[in-house]
């Protein structure tokens, strides 16, 4: 077994020392009773059993690597957004555990230092210097399955050495961005090493594969503990949250398609004024669009309104801005994506940024789904995909 690997697997489940600037030390006593704010807190606990199940990695070939990788160039460069990444690091991390390859995450677009926002928690993903500054010929080989119905539908019977070793490369680079849990519970060739996630939900195996890779890094951690105590300073304080997804708007005119209509946006507000009844429940209203966000403030329960700051671009469609302001996109997505983990009430859109969120958040309790028909409905984090007819 590589010793770095096992020495951060170590160091990760007796975490004194990485704690010492995170959330259990250095807070005055946390007034929190909701058990999602405890739940993020205890962020190792949580699916702890499944997570030792997986165990830490064994590397049979540890001078190879597999490395998701996003850049600028023409063949890499087509990455999806922030949930889109974080599937095909999930696949790539399962991937690179099945085939004895040292796992590493390059993502060079937007070019932002990833481990701001976000710190390896049990498995050590960080790649300080990158080996390649392009991807190209010789020892190395790329692999873009972003957006491939076809290897999705194919994940059930695909041999990922043979897939991966076919040019016996050193350093092979991967995108993708499904969600490929379903084909990985039913390879058979992988039945032991996947037996974990043999009577899982989808939703479990990436909670699961989400913690077990991320944990917020100490500066968004702080940011993170800083905001949650000024928007729930008491015990009785609750957090209801929504994120609406609009598509192409102002606030993201490169988007695809257009999602959601502003005009239907009067059944997100009557949402929200039904579920905080007080005062001391607070809203946090998650867009991709300014434009709502000005609206929901102007809302009668705009006072009640909780803001994170920052500024909305989308991560894989902001080339035109300056690098400073892509950065701080890729760190709002990050950061609101986990406020939303942490909600009493939890309404999400047809995006894979809320879904993830409903996810790591782990309850069927006050969680509703804004549907493709602006309809909002009771939903369960195992039923999203089927909810919103969904690949990833
Ligand atoms: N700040 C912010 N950005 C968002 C929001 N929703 C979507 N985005 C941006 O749009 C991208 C969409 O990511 P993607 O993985 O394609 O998810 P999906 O298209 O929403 O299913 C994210 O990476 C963000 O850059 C939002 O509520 N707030
Ligand atoms: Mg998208």
């Amino acid at each position: 077994m590589n010793s770095s690997i096992e020495d951060s697997y170590q160091r990760r489940r007796f975490p004194t020392a990485r704690r010492s600037h995170g959330v259990l030390h250095d807070l005055a006593p946390l007034k929190v009773t909701s058990r999602f704010r405890r739940q993020f807190l205890q962020w190792d606990q949580s699916n702890k059993t499944l997570s030792s199940l997986i165990g830490p990695q064994c590397l049979s070939s540890p001078d190879k690597y597999l490395i998701y990788r996003c850049d600028m160039t023409r063949i890499m460069r087509n990455c999806g957004g922030w949930a889109d990444r974080v599937k095909g690091m999930l696949l790539t991390y399962v991937m690179a555990n099945l085939t004895g390859r040292v796992f590493k995450i390059e993502m060079l677009k937007p070019p932002c230092n990833l481990l701001r926002y976000l710190t390896p928690n049990l498995v050590n993903w960080s790649l300080p210097v990158s080996s390649h500054e392009r991807v190209g010929k010789g020892k190395m080989q790329f692999i873009n399955k972003v957006d491939s119905v076809s290897f999705l539908a194919s994940i059930h019977k695909t041999n990922f050495t043979e897939m991966i070793e076919e040019k016996r490369a050193k350093y092979t680079y991967f995108k993708a961005n499904l969600d490929y849990s379903k084909g990985l519970q039913n390879n058979k060739l992988y039945s032991q090493q996947l037996s974990w996630m043999a009577d899982l939900s989808n939703d479990v195996i990436l909670s699961t594969l989400f913690k077990r890779v991320f944990r917020l890094s100490g500066y968004l951690e702080q940011r993170m503990n800083h905001f949650m105590q000024q928007t729930l300073p008491t015990a009785r304080h609750r957090l209801i949250c929504a994120h609406v997804r609009m598509g192409a708007n102002p606030s993201i005119p490169n988007d695809s398609e257009v999602r959601f209509h502003q005009a239907n946006l009067n059944v997100v507000w009557k949402f929200l004024s039904e579920h905080s009844k007080t005062d001391k429940d607070k809203i946090f209203l998650m867009s991709d669009s300014e434009n709502v966000v000005d609206l929901g403030k102007s809302q009668p329960f705009g006072h009640r309104l909780v803001d994170s700051g920052g500024t909305i671009n989308h991560v894989d469609k902001s080339g035109h801005l300056d690098i400073e302001e892509r950065c701080a996109g890729l760190e709002k997505v990050i950061f609101d994506q986990h406020v939303l983990m942490q909600c009493d009430v939890l309404l999400i859109s047809l995006s894979g940024v809320s879904r993830m969120a409903a996810y790591v958040r782990g309850s069927d309790k006050g969680l509703y789904c804004l549907t493709r028909k602006s309809t909002i409905v009771p939903c369960k984090p195992k039923n999203i995909k089927k909810i919103y007819r969904i690949m990833g």
